[in-house]
């Protein structure tokens, strides 16, 4: 397994998230990424390999040229504060100038805070993601991206989830040029962002496994009649889960999302890999296991398809090291 980890993600640590109106600790710390990195680097058969370049163009690929720009410009504030949106736009397709307008007009919550850091944090993100994707094209059998800030919440033109660019829809866009590709999403939210920006097409098959928007972050997508647009329609597969869920439901569910994998067929595989659904995650609500992450990753390695494993989610740092060493681990065996 190569292991793709960017540097620059250490620079962006949002202090906070306002939820309700209060400041409460941000989850998404840089602390996450070195415990999943220390513990992989313990694993026999892990190698580390650097992030290669990208050009902007891969990102505009996917997203909105000025939305890219806008926090291309937030990086030249030469300011470690980090803005929040106060006004969101109120009617469709509305856009301003003004600088507290374009914090909401190009954000959907106010848990994803901007500073001078957090561009080149988000473009080397994708770009681990990118160079993973790129190994994988020339032959490697699994590589693993350590995104971080994660992307599955980011939107055409809009941060949300603590996401600014779709990681793993950038990493399934380019392997599309080679051949088709699926998508399985096991973080505990649902993937918004990667949903919306592969919502029309057919060479890329979505599907996310999680926790029912009726009473989960994002809330207003992921629910199973949710299935796809124009050509895309069918290649997109929601399959919502309760709160609670445990191994047992889950291992159910893994198996209707892997058989639609194999149906499909695909050339690459492409998984946002997000713990939060784990029992001790502080936001996810499921109940998995550690060693089920292992079963997890088993299952998914048996379908034999060249992998690009793309962080997503996971709070409790105190376990971090635990499921991601079972998950790589159970890749490899
Ligand atoms: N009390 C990812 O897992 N919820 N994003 C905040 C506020 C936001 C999760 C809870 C969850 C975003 C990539
Ligand atoms: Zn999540």
């Amino acid at each position: 397994m190569i292991v793709i980890y960017p540097p620059g993600h250490a620079q962006h640590r949002p202090p906070s998230e306002i939820f309700n109106g209060n400041r409460d600790a941000h989850a998404e710390v840089p602390s996450r990424i070195e415990r999943i990195k220390d513990a992989l680097a313990q694993i026999p058969g892990v190698e580390f390999s650097p992030l290669q370049r990208f050009p902007v163009q891969w990102l505009k690929a996917l997203h909105n040229h000025r939305y890219i720009a806008y926090l291309s410009r937030c990086s030249t504030t030469g300011s470690n504060a980090y803005v929040y949106p106060s006004v969101f736009p109120y009617a469709p397709g509305q856009t301003t100038k003004h600088a507290v307008g374009m914090r909401g007009q190009y954000s959907f919550d106010m848990y994803t805070p901007v500073n001078m850091a957090t561009y080149q944090a988000a473009y080397e993100s994708a770009t681990a993601a990118l160079t993973a994707a790129s190994l994988v094209r020339q032959g490697a059998k699994v590589s693993y991206a350590l995104c971080r800030p994660p992307g599955h919440h980011a939107e055409y033109a809009k941060m949300g989830g603590y996401c600014y660019f779709g990681n793993a829809a950038i990493a399934a866009h380019y392997l599309s040029g080679f051949g088709r590709v699926a998508v399985l999403d096991i973080d505990v939210h649902h993937g918004n962002g990667t949903q919306a920006l592969l919502y029309g097409r057919a060479d890329v098959f979505t599907v996310s496994i999680h926790g029912d928007p009726d009473y989960l972050f994002p809330y207003f997508t992921g629910r199973a009649h949710e299935r796809g647009v124009g050509k895309g329609m069918g290649y997109n597969l929601n399959i919502p889960l309760p709160l609670g869920t445990t191994d047992r439901t889950y291992h159910t569910a893994l198996g209707h999302a892997l058989d639609a994998i194999g149906g499909y067929n695909p050339d690459y595989l492409v998984v946002s890999v997000g713990y939060d659904a784990h029992v001790r995650d502080p936001i996810g609500g499921f109940k998995l296991s550690s060693s089920y992450y292992r079963n997890i990753a088993q299952s998914i390695a048996a379908l034999h398809k060249p992998s690009v494993l793309i962080q997503e989610g996971g709070y409790n740092v105190e376990v971090l090291g635990e499921i991601s060493s079972l998950f790589a681990g159970g890749f490899m065996l």
